[in-house]
């Protein structure tokens, strides 16, 4: 029986835990990435683990989400990271230079290897045949000290695409359809690995775009062969060493197999307010708009911009829309001013926005009152874009272009003819923009520098012998990290600031939360389904603790938010019987009498009484070895402090 890809890189990697399927593994880190709306935080950790110099291949620190800087806060927090990175031999790839998985995928990935990122889109180095994972600050943290990295070993999940796509439809199209199939849930445990004939019509930026959104389905990660198409893209980076040939034995053995003819896709989006309520362009043609976007880690490739100016050249900007491109990075920006692509763009009326995350994250560009937005993003959560009743629909780049210029949702196809938009021979080269790490002498002399809206990481407490609390919130399905913890312009200055941060926790549901979780001291949020889906923010767990929530009860977790809950020392609980969620009302007073014991004894089977109604709960809390230890330290941190001195 032969190997997936995953499994083969995993294999390579394996470091703790038994390796089969279903159980909790640890493998060893090759490379890291933060950008800086969790790199402080995540640096913090670093610095309270101890460790001088990190000892991974490669570690990298981004700036690319909070450049806005409407106050002194973010720039406070990008001299922090630069200083932290320089002091510990981590890259430090300066304001400007682009967007973390674009810049990575051009300048540091490497095929075979493993990458954890602060940031759920990480698995965007999956393009280029990397295992690339979404994680929380601290387990970045974690691995940078030389720590394992855990996951749960995945189902993998084989899709087979056959075909060439049609002209004008995109990668965006893929990943789209197969969201719509496997819906935001449907990836959750399991890694997507991408075969099939079709692949070889798709170029890395193109399976980059699939990648990325994986996140999107809530999977572990997904991955493409490293093939002739990938030794192209890191020749054209100047890094053909780095390339390896990999794939999946022939007789892998795969836990399901989805197949998609690429010939018969068509433009799709994805409607509000989730990424896997997909439509055709078709079914909605001719909807009014208000605002396209184009940019962020899914879509602002080389190719993606060609194809937008080609779209753009000679044409101005309906007048009712506004259109905003943000290029991925410095190299993308360079490229499209030098070969004369940015100025077909200018010339039609887009605004040009630095290479950085951008509307995406909410910063900047919130549409009108009710606007209809259409963005080349990859989430479009209730929201999100600033604007609470805006409407975002996710498009490919060439359906964002077209329907700009048309003032209306338009279907691409009706361009007719397309060019070939070629990968270029070679991209322009130039990372000025990247500091090195410096050697041993160089980072003795570095001061770390700490604004004063850097606040120290939230205390912990070991686990409790009960816990006695009400219920402070009652929520339904797929609640995102953004319900948990929004970010936007407003909100993401205080990404160092826990106390402050949590003041907003939750307030896009209940803007009462905060408030009330303070003063009832302990509590416990009670959830429904995929809750925590999303970003991988851990300020999502960290702004709960600071708040007293000791437990969260729902029906099922999203991967990287329930390691965060572990990680911050909060318990993550489940129904045994999801219709029990119907037997707690926000405000009872819940009791889980010996909870210290039943987690050191390893019971997973629990009961839970609630005191107001009378009525017992069975519920589940499955913790591993490790993560039962960590749960009964009171976090990651306090748990592995001591391990990591040397
Ligand atoms: C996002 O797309 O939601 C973010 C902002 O990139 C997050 C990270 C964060 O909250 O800082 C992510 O995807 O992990
Ligand atoms: Fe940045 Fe948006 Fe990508 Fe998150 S999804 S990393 S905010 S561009």
């Amino acid at each position: 029986m032969g190997f997936t890809l995953t499994e083969k890189i995993l294999k390579n990697h394996h470091a703790d835990g038994e390796f089969k399927k279903g159980s909790e593994i640890g493998i060893k880190i090759d490379q890291t990435l933060t950008q800086d709306a969790t790199g402080t935080m995540a640096y913090l950790e670093f610095l309270a683990i101890g460790v001088p110099r990190v000892k991974t291949e490669r570690s990298v620190a981004y700036i690319d989400h909070n450049t806005l800087q409407s106050g002194f806060e973010n720039a406070d927090d990008h001299r922090f990271i630069g200083s932290a990175a320089k002091k510990h031999g981590i890259y430090f790839s300066r304001p400007g230079n682009g967007i973390c998985h674009q810049v990575h995928l051009e300048r540091f990935g490497v095929p075979g290897k493993t990458l954890i990122g602060s940031d759920s889109h990480t698995p965007t180095g999956g393009g280029i045949g990397m295992l690339a994972i979404g994680a929380g600050g601290l387990d970045v943290a974690v691995a940078m000290g030389g720590g394992a990295y855990y996951i749960t070993y995945p189902k993998v999940v084989n899709v087979k695409l056959s075909g060439s796509l049609s002209p004008w439809v995109s990668a965006k199209d893929i990943i789209l359809e197969v969201l719509k199939r496997l819906t935001v849930k449907g990836g959750v445990g399991k890694v997507i690995e991408y075969t099939g004939d079709g692949v070889k019509s798709l170029s890395v930026p193109e399976r980059a775009t699939i990648t990325n959104m994986g996140a999107e389905l809530g999977a572990t990660s997904s991955v493409f062969p490293s093939d002739e198409i990938t030794r192209q893209f890191l020749r054209a980076q100047k890094r053909e060493d780095d390339w390896t040939e990999l794939y999946p034995d022939n007789d892998a053995v795969y836990d399901e197999v989805i197949e998609i003819d690429l010939n018969e896709l068509v433009p799709l989006l994805a409607c509000p307010h989730s990424p896997d309520n997909i439509k055709t362009a078709g079914e909605l043609s001719g909807m009014r708009i208000d605002q396209v976007c184009i940019g962020s880690c899914t879509n602002s490739s080389f190719m993606d911009m060609m194809k937008v100016a080609h779209i753009l050249k000679g044409k101005t900007i309906h007048p009712g829309v506004s259109l905003s491109i943000a290029p991925g990075s410095k190299q993308v920006l360079n490229m499209l001013a030098g070969n004369g692509a940015l100025a077909a763009m200018i010339d039609a009326g887009a605004r040009i926005l630095e290479s950085a995350c951008g509307p995406c994250i909410g910063m900047g560009q919130s549409p009108n009152s009710g606007g209809i937005s259409l963005r080349t993003f990859n989430r479009n959560f209730e929201g999100r874009s600033g604007t609470k009743d805006g409407q975002i629909y996710l498009v490919s780049p060439e359906t964002a272009a077209v329907s700009a210029v048309e003032g209306k949702l338009t279907d691409p196809r009706s361009l007719g003819d397309m060019p070939d938009f070629p990968l270029p021979g070679e991209f322009v080269i130039n990372d000025n923009m990247i500091e090195p790490p410096v050697d041993e002498a160089g980072m003795a002399q570095v001061e770390i520098i700490r604004g004063p809206n850097i606040k120290p990481f939230p205390v912990t407490k070991p686990l409790s012998g009960s816990i006695d609390a009400v219920c402070s919130l009652k929520t339904g399905d797929n609640i995102t990290t953004d319900h948990i913890m929004p970010a936007g312009a407003k909100i993401l200055p205080l990404r160092s600031n826990i106390p402050a941060i949590s003041q907003y926790c939750f307030t896009v549901c209940d803007e009462e939360f905060p408030k009330r979780a303070q003063s009832l001291g302990e509590s416990i949020i009670v959830g429904g389904a995929n809750y925590g889906q999303g970003s991988s923010r851990e300020h999502a767990a960290l702004a709960p603790l600071y708040l007293g929530v000791k437990a969260v009860l729902v029906k099922s977790f999203a991967r990287i938010h329930r390691s965060n809950l572990i990680n911050a020392g909060i318990l993550p609980l489940t129904f045994r019987n999801e219709a029990d969620y119907d037997k707690i009302s926000q405000g009872d007073r819940l009791v889980i009498p010996g909870i210290k014991t039943a987690v050191e004894e390893g019971r997973s089977e629990l009961v839970i009484e609630n005191k107001t109604t009378r009525e017992k709960i069975d519920v589940l809390c499955e913790l591993s070895g490790r993560t039962k230890d960590i749960i009964l330290a009171g976090g990651l941190l306090d748990y592995t402090r001591d391990s990591f001195k040397n």
